[in-house]
């Protein structure tokens, strides 16, 4: 809490701000997003179903992969990134769970999202975008906008018939906002020690509705989750990911610029996948800072047409350092081919026409790519054997035809099928 305060005379914001947020608007500063996602979602799915206590460690394993990884086996170095042999030499009592279909953790996660919705009022005021099989942005902005209505009586004024909408409001009536038990991205210190506005307000009547989802969720289902609440919808995912397990986090308007510094391009919506790694690639950083120090013509005119192509299912991996062995290139194959196969599986892909028809392989070695594509056999099923086998394959050619170690760069992909109406 502040200990002097510095008195404001008016809000930064306007009446315009206010009225905007009931009707979603992009436009304003005042909108909350809010991201929620599961913590190890898969292995919590296991944790619930065969009632396995917090502190066991718990993976859920797919051919040799760890496809998801609880909190109390990432105390031991277990990550999806190492084999089930490797997660063992960790962790010798991990409970390693097989998995064999992707139907049970989508039934969970329509239960989840259900409870969510049960602490939400109904739409109009409610508006939630299932993001991924574990995870949800929610526009928060038309209820905050209405509890605030009712909360400080002064902005009525603003809604009023006739009110000037580009005027300011009126400073909030308070000093101190409790934020409880959340993470609170911070302000530099002289920002800090000026008294709340209203988006700080807006925040943390967001951060009250997320605790309150996030609790129905635990209450009714036994899952936890994180949080991100900010005011844009990369904020609020970077956020969410922030201060796992089980932990929300608040990045404020005057905490942006703090929060963005450290952090990773390459971990951003869209930027996680071959876009991010050619953009790293071709400016030599991933730091957020050096890349907003590149003109935006500048990345148009780089990046060229081949940004097109992050529509295709593509999974992809840059090492630094680079990696020497085919064992090291294999097991990237296995996660790049769960990584696909779950896409695909979660896209309902396979269920139709739109199944993919080949699969390629890329590989960098210095300043050369090199990559080899084949068919996917039509009759038989597309599983992640059979994607781990043609990576493997392709691996095996790729080999043959030139130096590959010290490899930089690997992705494989599905190109997408040009009769195919989406992806
Ligand atoms: N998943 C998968 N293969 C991957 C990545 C994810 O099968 N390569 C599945 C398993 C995860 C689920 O998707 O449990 C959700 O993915 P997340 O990236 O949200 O990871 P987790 O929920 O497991 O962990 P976190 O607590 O970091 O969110
Ligand atoms: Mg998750």
């Amino acid at each position: 809490m502040a200990t002097s305060s510095q008195q404001m005379e008016t809000s930064a914001f306007t009446h315009r701000h206010f009225t905007q947020m009931a009707a979603f608007s992009s436009g304003t500063p005042l909108r909350v997003i809010a991201h929620v996602d599961l913590d190890a979602f898969y292995a919590q799915c296991e944790m619930v179903r065969l009632g396995v206590p917090e502190d066991v460690p718990l993976a859920v394993q797919q051919w040799q992969s760890l496809i998801a990884v609880n909190y109390a086996a990432r105390k031991f170095g277990v990550t999806r990134q190492i084999n089930i042999t490797e997660a063992r030499k960790l962790c010798p009592q991990l409970v390693a769970q097989h998995v064999a279909t992707w139907h049970p953790y989508r039934f969970e996660s329509r239960k989840i999202l259900a409870a969510m919705k049960e602490v939400l009022p109904p739409p109009p005021l409610q508006r939630v975008e299932k993001a991924g099989i574990d995870e949800v942005f929610l526009d928060l902005s038309a209820q905050v906008h209405s509890i605030m209505l009712v909360s400080f009586p002064v902005l009525s004024a603003a809604m009023a018939p006739g009110a000037d909408p580009s005027a300011r409001l009126p400073p909030p009536p308070i000093t101190a906002l409790d934020w409880k038990s959340d993470h609170l991205v911070d302000l530099d210190e002289a920002e800090e020690i000026k008294d709340p506005d209203w988006d700080d307000i807006a925040l943390s009547i967001g951060a009250d509705i997320i605790r309150e989802v996030r609790a129905r969720v635990r209450e009714k289902l036994n899952y936890t989750c994180s949080g991100g609440i900010s005011h844009n919808k990369l904020l609020s995912k970077l956020g969410s990911a922030q201060n796992k397990p089980n932990k929300q986090t608040v990045i404020r308007g005057r905490a942006v610029a703090r929060f963005l510094a450290p952090i990773k391009f390459t971990k951003m919506r869209n930027l996680g996948g071959k876009l991010g790694d050619q953009v790293a690639l071709e400016f030599d950083t991933e730091d957020i800072n050096q890349l907003l120090t590149v003109p935006l013509s500048s990345l148009k005119s780089r990046l060229g047409q081949e940004t097109g192509l992050i529509k295709s299912m593509l999974s992809a991996k840059s090492f630094r350092p680079p990696i020497h062995t085919r064992a090291q290139a294999e097991q990237w194959i296995k996660i790049f081919a769960a990584d696909i196969f779950s896409r695909l599986v979660e896209e309902g892909i396979l269920e139709n026409r739109r199944r993919p028809k080949t699969v390629s392989l890329h590989v960098r070695h210095n300043n050369l790519t090199r990559s080899r594509q084949i068919q996917i056999p039509p009759a038989r099923p597309l599983d992640e054997f059979a994607l781990v086998n043609m990576g493997s394959s392709l691996l095996t050619q790729i080999m043959s035809e030139g130096e590959v170690w010290p490899c930089l760069h690997m992705n494989m992909s599905l190109p997408r099928d040009p009769r195919a109406r989406i992806y």
